[in-house]
């Protein structure tokens, strides 16, 4: 087993500023948080922000400026979310990768989230897969559940391997309305991933920890955040992301798989 890839999911496009203080929402407070992220062992940044009344946001001007601001005082690999929040339109996603980062995330299929419907039919599935590759942006496939898996190889047999040439997945268990955050449905997952892809793994809320342990424990790779998770055990509210990711690190290192690096990271993701 290689070393431990973390990936911190540091804001969300759900969680409310007013209700969870430690939530990073400004340029100052994510590379503030970033910062302390990657000093705990994160490599890469999930990146999601929110406009001056810290709502949710797709504006390619603030991208920009927080690729820019990321870039300057970290190493991370910039991942920018094209999922944003439900309710944005397919070409505000698209035109996410106008920003430029390093990589993106992809989600391989629609699924019900909550209340709402998180919508990612084939036709915008395929429109971002192919501008990714003419962007040079290497895409991280999500993986909501387990019919996006079958949705990831069509995605490959039809239009061949992403910028970069390597497959790395993540899978998003523990949402309400996707696949549950247990270790069987773990397994079942990776055992249906195209063969030579990585991947890595994230519980949504109490499936955090459950997720977070048999990752590690199948050879996979670690994603935490707060856009994932906000309570830090029973009862007690999450301060900010860097204790998730020192918590992951710990672990990670418990387990004799050392965080790898954002330079050994970006070798492992085929990232230029
Ligand atoms: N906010 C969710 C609706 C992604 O970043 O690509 C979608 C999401 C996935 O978070
Ligand atoms: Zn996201």
């Amino acid at each position: 087993m290689t070393g431990c890839l973390i990936t911190v999911a540091a804001t969300g496009a759900e969680a409310d500023k007013a209700q969870v203080p430690g939530l990073p929402v400004t340029i100052e407070e994510l590379t503030e948080q970033a910062i302390a992220c990657q000093q705990a062992g994160a490599a890469v940044i999930h990146v999601h922000i929110r406009d001056d009344e810290a709502k949710p946001t797709l504006d390619v001007s603030r991208l920009k400026d927080t690729v820019a601001a990321l870039r300057e005082t970290t190493d991370l690999i910039v991942q920018l979310s094209t999922g944003g929040a439900v309710t944005d339109s397919f070409d505000a996603r698209l035109a996410v990768l106008d920003a430029e980062p390093d990589a993106c995330s992809l989600t391989c299929g629609t699924v019900n989230f909550g209340d709402e419907v998180f919508a990612n039919p084939w036709g915008f599935i395929k429109e971002l897969y192919q501008l990714t590759k003419e962007r040079g942006v290497v895409p991280e496939f999500e993986l909501f559940d387990l019919g996006h898996v079958a949705t990831l190889h069509r995605l490959l047999r039809e239009f061949g391997p992403p910028a970069g040439g390597h497959v790395h997945c993540d899978l998003v268990m523990g949402v309400p309305g996707g696949m549950p955050g247990d270790t069987a449905t773990l397994v079942a997952a990776v055992q249906a991933l195209p063969e030579g892809a990585t991947w890595s793994a994230t519980g949504v809320g109490r499936t955090t920890l459950p997720v977070l342990f048999s990752a590690l424990g199948a050879g996979g790779h670690l994603r935490v955040g707060m856009e994932d998770t906000l309570t830090f055990s029973r009862g007690r509210p999450v301060t900010g992301n860097p204790e998730l990711v020192q918590r992951a690190a710990d672990l990670a290192n418990l387990a004799q798989r050392p965080p790898m690096t954002p330079a050994e990271a970006r070798e492992f993701l085929a990232i230029g």
